[in-house]
């Protein structure tokens, strides 16, 4: 029955309980700890670090990341600062505040391995956030998309670290490769949230005026976000909340109003990332956010988010 008391946005993730399901996505305001401090500022109940590698990278040349109608596409090529950079960071956070996630995208396994070992031995309460999925580093595939490389990667993180992580996955278009895959993260206990999705990779965008790609490296080809893949989004969120029980999902993809976390939160996500919509227009989403997801569960009727949470119905 609708009611005009304010619902609760408040949520639980890995049994802490937070003021409402949002954060930001991996790689967007999140490179520089200036960055990071105005997350923390923001009405975000959790914020992800970008994707660190053992040393710094300027990543790849520019123009590299171009706002569209629908969207965006991005070859950042993973610039950062290089993970002690997040580790010092994650030493200063103030976790009683909110969580952090420090998102780690090693070159190699043993990249992946030194950092994971750090992030270990410092014994923070920041959550790993192992990412499977950058598309944007010439010469390298990614791990999402080599199935045995992904399982000997969580095998050999998972007897290092010791501890509940998590894996940030490319989108998935084939029932056969949802089976598989969860079939693989399935098998590691540890391995506690599944991010659905990254970019969709390798996209490419055409400037007709001009006959030219719209941005520098890889030819042009790049990540695609914002509207474009809010489906496929809801696709993966879904598609690994049915296939992994035990597992918490957070939703990553095409998500720029609260109707579209909605729609993450209802497919099965828990907490729901904002990426291309950030970029745009800055910490302040956060706010318009919670106040638009707020107004519709009021209209519906919702007053906690678990009243409909995973609750998607099919005909
Ligand atoms: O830095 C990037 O180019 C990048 C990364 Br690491 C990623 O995971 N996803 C993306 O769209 N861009």
């Amino acid at each position: 029955m609708p009611t005009s008391a304010t619902p609760d946005l408040g949520t639980e993730f890995l049994e802490r309980p937070l003021a409402n399901p949002l954060m930001n996505a991996a790689g967007v305001w999140c490179t520089l700890a200036a960055q990071l401090d105005a997350l923390a500022d923001s009405e975000a109940a959790a914020i992800v670090t970008k994707s660190c590698t053992l040393v710094r990278r300027d990543g790849n040349p520019e123009p590299r990341y171009r706002a569209l109608p629908l969207g965006s596409i991005n070859s950042m090529g993973l610039p950062n600062e290089g993970y002690l950079y997040y580790l010092d960071y994650a030493a200063h956070h103030d976790y009683d505040h909110k969580p952090l996630f420090v998102s780690v995208s090693g070159l190699s396994l043993d990249d992946n391995l030194t950092i994971v070992a750090a992030l270990r031995d410092v014994v923070l309460p920041a959550l790993l956030e192992i990412n499977l999925s950058c598309p944007n580093v010439p010469g390298k595939a990614q791990p999402g998309y080599d199935f045995e490389a992904m399982d000997e990667l969580l095998a050999e993180v998972a007897t290092a670290y010791r501890r509940p992580f998590g894996v940030k996955l490319p989108p998935y278009f084939d029932f056969a490769h949802f089976d598989t895959v969860a079939q693989i993260l399935n098998r590691y206990e540890h391995l506690a949230f599944i991010t659905c999705i990254n970019s969709v990779g390798n996209a490419l965008i055409i400037d007709t005026g001009q006959e030219s790609a719209v941005i520098r490296p890889k030819d042009g080809f790049g990540g695609l976000g914002g509207d474009y893949v809010l489906p496929t989004a809801l696709a993966n969120v879904n598609a690994f909340h049915r296939r992994c029980p035990t597992k918490t999902i957070i939703g990553c993809g095409g998500v720029r109003t609260g109707e579209h976390v909605f729609q993450h939160l209802l497919a099965g996500a828990t907490l729901v990332q904002v990426g291309t919509a950030l970029y745009e227009e800055g910490p302040g989403i956060f706010q318009r956010l919670a106040r638009e997801l707020a107004e519709l569960m009021a209209h519906k009727g919702y007053r906690r988010i678990d009243e409909f949470r995973g609750r998607l119905k099919t005909l």
